[in-house]
C-alpha cells in the first residue's frame, strides 16, 4: 500500500473546486444531502443555459421503469454554445484541438474561433442535408478533427450523433446504423493508424448494401486514396462544407433531449445503444474533467482514447471544450514509430495531463525506462487512467517513471453507462493507494451489496452498485427502455447495478476487481462474450462454444474460446484462422481469441446452462476452486477442459 505526500499547489489558474480533503467532503456531503440543489448550483455556474433551469432531480431509481429520472427538465440549452461560443467570445485564439496526425509531423492546432466556425458550416451542411432536430447520424471515423467537428455539429442542430469505433466491421456497423434508424452517415476515405489504411469508406459502402435507410454519406478526404462515390449519395465532405454559411443558429434543446447515443457490450445479447442527454451529460462531463484533473487555464490535456468510446466523447471532446481547455486529439498509436511516441509529444507539446488506458502503461513500462527519460517530461501535473483495472506495478511504473514522482496519479473509475468519472482521487487532494480508484466523486453513493442484495458496510468485497442518480447518467437503453431497466436496475431494487465486483478498505478505498457478469475487457476495450459466441458459431464446424476470459500481463484480458466442433470436424490452426476471420468479420479486427481450444462438450447443469463459472476457474488455473462439479450433467467433462487447458 503506497501513499504519496500531497503536493503544494503551485500555479494560479486553477478552476478545481475540490482543492482539499476538507473540500471534498463537505462537497460530497452536500451533494448526499441535496442532489437537486447541489448539481443545480453547479450547472448554472459551469454551463451556458438559454433557459436556465429550476428543477434539479425529479424521479429516481425506484420510478425508472415507469418515469425515469429527469435532470434540469424544464431548462433549455444547446451543448455548443457552452462548449463552442462563450469560449470564441472570451478566448478567441486559445487552442481549443490540438490535433497531431499518424505522422508527428502532422500538426494542427484549432482554436476556439475556428472550431465555431468549422462546426457551423458542418452543421449548416447538416441541415442542406435534410437532417432534423432528433435524427441520427453515424460518424464512422477515425482520429481525424473532422470527427470532433461532426459529433458537434450535429449538437449545434439538436441532431443525436453515434459514433462507432472506425475498428467495428460493416456487419456490426450495419447493425448500429439500423438499430438507430440513421439516415447520415459521416466517414473518410481511409483512416491511417500506425502507418496502416483502414477502408473506413469501403466498410461503409459493405454495411450499406441492400440497406434503403441512409440517404446521405459524407466522405472526410484523410489520405486521397480513390474510392467509390456513389453520385446519389455520397459527397465530399470538403465541397459540402465550403460554401456554407459560418454562422449557424444554436438549436434550443430541452435538457433531457438526447445528445448522443451509444453502444455498449453487455452480458447477452446485441450491444446497446445507451442514450445520453444534453443538460445533465454536460454538466457532468465538464464537472468531473475539472475537478478530478485539477484543470488550469493553460493545460494542455491529452485523452489517448478513440473518440469512437465514451471516454473520448467525455475528455477529448465534450469536458475539455465545455471548460474551455486545449484538448489533444491523437490519430497514431503509443509505439509509433516508436515506443516514445507519448514523451515526445509530451515534450513538443508540453503537456500538462496525460490520460490514457492501463494496456498503454504496461506496454511502454515494458520497453524500457530509456524511451520516457530521453524526453523532457517535465510539463506533466497529473496522469490519469482509465478503462479496466491497474495493477500496482504498473501505478507505480506511471508515478515514478513517467511522472517522476511529481505528479498525481487518478485512476478514474467509470462507464459508458455513467457518462463521466465516478470513483476515482480528485487531484492533488486525494491521498492515493497504488491500484485504488480510491473515492466516490462528489453526487455518487457507491454501495457494495451481497448476492443477495444486502448491503455490505465498511470494508469487505461485493458487488458496486449506486444508489443516488447523478446528472451524467444514460438515461435509457434506445428503443428498449425495458433492457435498460432488466440490464441495470432489476438485480438490486433500487439500485444501479454496474456489473462490476469491488472491494473497499478500512478507509473507504475502492479496490475495482473487474467485471462479474459476461464482458470481457481486453485493452480497455468491452466486448460480449455472446457476441463473440455467436461469430463463432457461425462456422458450420462449430456445434457449440463459450467464451471466457482469463489474466493476460499487458492486455489485462486474453480471450479463450471452448469450441465444441461437429462430427467428424477438428479444431487445428486453420479452423481456428477461419473462426479468427468470422470474429473479424462479425465484430471487427479488435475481436481476437488467443486460444481455442477444442472440447468434446462444456460444462452444463442438468438444465442446460453452460456453467462458464467453471471454465473461468479452468483458464485461471485455479483448479482448486471449482468446487463442487455434482451438480453437473457430465462431470467428467472438466477433468478433461483442465488436461487440454493452454493458459
Ligand atoms: C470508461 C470506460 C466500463 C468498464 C467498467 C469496468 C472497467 C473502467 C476502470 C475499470 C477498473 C478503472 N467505459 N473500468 N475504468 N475497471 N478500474 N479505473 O471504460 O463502458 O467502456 O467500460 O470498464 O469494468 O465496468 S466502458
Amino acid at each position: 500500500m503506497t501513499t504519496i505526500p500531497v503536493p503544494k499547489r503551485v500555479s494560479d489558474g486553477a478552476q478545481n473546486e475540490l482543492h482539499s480533503m476538507d473540500a471534498y467532503r463537505e462537497r460530497w456531503l452536500s451533494a448526499q444531502a441535496d442532489p437537486s440543489g447541489f448539481w443545480l448550483r453547479e450547472t448554472l455556474k459551469s454551463i451556458t443555459w438559454m433557459t436556465p433551469p429550476n428543477q434539479g432531480l425529479e424521479g429516481g431509481f425506484r420510478t425508472v421503469q415507469q418515469t425515469g429520472f429527469t435532470w434540469f427538465a424544464d431548462g433549455e440549452l444547446n451543448v455548443t454554445e457552452s462548449c463552442l461560443d462563450r469560449h470564441a467570445r472570451e478566448r478567441p485564439e486559445k487552442t481549443a484541438i490540438l490535433w497531431e496526425g499518424d505522422h508527428p509531423s502532422e500538426v494542427e492546432h484549432i482554436s476556439y474561433k475556428s472550431l465555431l466556425l468549422r462546426v457551423c458550416q458542418a452543421a449548416n451542411t447538416l441541415i442542406s442535408l435534410g437532417v432534423q432536430k432528433g435524427d441520427r447520424v453515424i460518424i464512422y471515423m477515425g482520429m481525424v478533427p473532422q470527427a470532433a467537428v461532426a459529433m458537434l455539429a450535429c449538437a449545434r442542430i439538436g441532431a443525436i450523433h453515434s459514433v462507432v469505433f472506425g475498428g467495428f466491421s460493416a456487419e456490426a456497423l450495419r447493425d448500429r446504423i439500423r438499430d438507430c434508424g440513421a439516415e447520415v452517415v459521416i466517414t473518410q476515405d481511409m483512416g491511417l493508424r500506425a502507418t496502416r489504411q483502414i477502408p473506413l469508406k469501403a466498410v461503409v459502402d459493405q454495411a450499406l448494401m441492400g440497406e434503403s435507410g441512409v440517404h446521405h454519406v459524407l466522405v472526410v478526404k484523410r489520405t486521397g486514396e480513390a474510392v467509390q462515390m456513389d453520385p446519389e449519395r455520397d459527397h465530399w465532405w470538403h465541397e459540402a462544407v465550403h460554401d456554407q454559411p459560418t454562422h449557424c443558429p444554436a438549436t434550443p434543446c430541452a435538457a433531457e433531449d438526447p445528445l448522443f447515443i451509444l453502444y455498449t457490450s453487455g452480458s447477452t445479447g446485441r450491444p446497446k445503444g445507451l442514450l445520453h442527454t444534453c443538460g445533465g451529460y454536460l454538466t457532468y462531463a465538464a464537472y468531473t474533467h475539472r475537478n478530478v484533473f485539477d484543470l488550469r487555464d493553460d493545460d494542455v490535456f491529452a485523452c489517448m482514447a478513440d473518440i469512437g468510446w465514451i471516454t473520448g466523447h467525455s475528455y477529448i471532446v465534450y469536458g475539455p471544450l465545455a471548460n474551455g481547455a486545449t484538448t489533444l486529439m491523437f490519430e497514431s498509436t503509443p509505439m509509433c514509430p516508436d515506443p516514445s511516441r507519448y514523451w515526445d509529444m509530451v515534450e513538443r507539446h508540453r503537456i500538462t495531463i496525460l490520460y490514457t488506458a492501463p494496456t498503454a502503461i504496461r506496454t511502454l513500462a515494458a520497453q524500457g525506462d530509456h524511451f520516457v527519460h530521453a524526453h523532457d517530461t517535465s510539463s506533466l501535473r497529473v496522469l490519469g487512467s482509465v478503462g479496466e483495472p491497474i495493477n500496482p506495478e504498473a501505478w507505480l511504473w506511471y508515478r515514478d517513471v513517467v511522472g517522476q514522482g511529481r505528479c498525481t496519479i487518478v485512476d478514474t473509475w467509470w462507464q459508458t453507462e455513467t457518462g463521466g468519472i465516478c470513483i476515482s482521487p480528485i487531484a492533488p487532494a486525494t491521498p492515493t493507494k497504488a491500484g485504488s480508484a480510491t473515492l466516490p466523486m462528489p453526487g455518487i453513493l457507491a454501495k457494495l451489496v451481497d448476492q443477495d442484495g444486502h448491503e455490505i458496510l465498511g470494508p469487505g468485497q461485493g458487488y458496486l452498485c449506486l444508489s443516488q442518480p447523478w446528472p451524467g447518467q444514460a438515461r435509457t437503453v434506445w428503443g428498449d427502455h425495458d433492457r435498460y431497466v432488466a440490464t441495470y436496475f432489476s438485480t438490486y431494487p433500487g439500485l444501479y447495478f454496474t456489473g462490476d465486483g469491488c472491494r473497499r478498505d478500512a478507509e473507504g478505498y475502492h479496490w475495482i476487481t473487474g467485471r462479474v457478469d459476461d464482458v470481457l475487457n481486453v485493452s480497455g476495450h468491452r466486448m460480449g462474450t455472446a457476441e463473440f459466441e455467436s461469430a463463432i458459431l457461425t462456422h458450420d464446424a462449430v456445434a457449440e462454444c463459450a467464451v471466457v476470459g482469463f489474466p493476460h500481463a499487458i492486455k489485462g484480458q486474453g480471450v479463450y474460446a471452448f469450441v465444441v466442433p461437429q462430427a467428424g470436424a477438428t479444431v487445428d490452426a486453420g479452423l481456428a484462422a477461419e473462426l479468427t476471420t468470422a470474429l473479424r468479420s462479425h465484430i471487427g479486427a479488435h475481436a481476437r481469441v488467443d486460444h481455442f481450444q477444442a472440447t468434446a462438450g462444456l460444462p452444463k447443469t442438468r438444465s442446460g446452462k453452460v456453467m462458464r463459472r467453471i471454465l473461468r476457474k479452468i483458464v485461471c488455473g485455479e483448479a482448486d476452486g471449482i468446487g463442487d462439479t455434482s451438480t453437473l450433467a457430465d462431470p467428467s467433462i472438466v477433468d478433461a477442459l483442465l488436461k487440454g487447458c493452454q493458459t
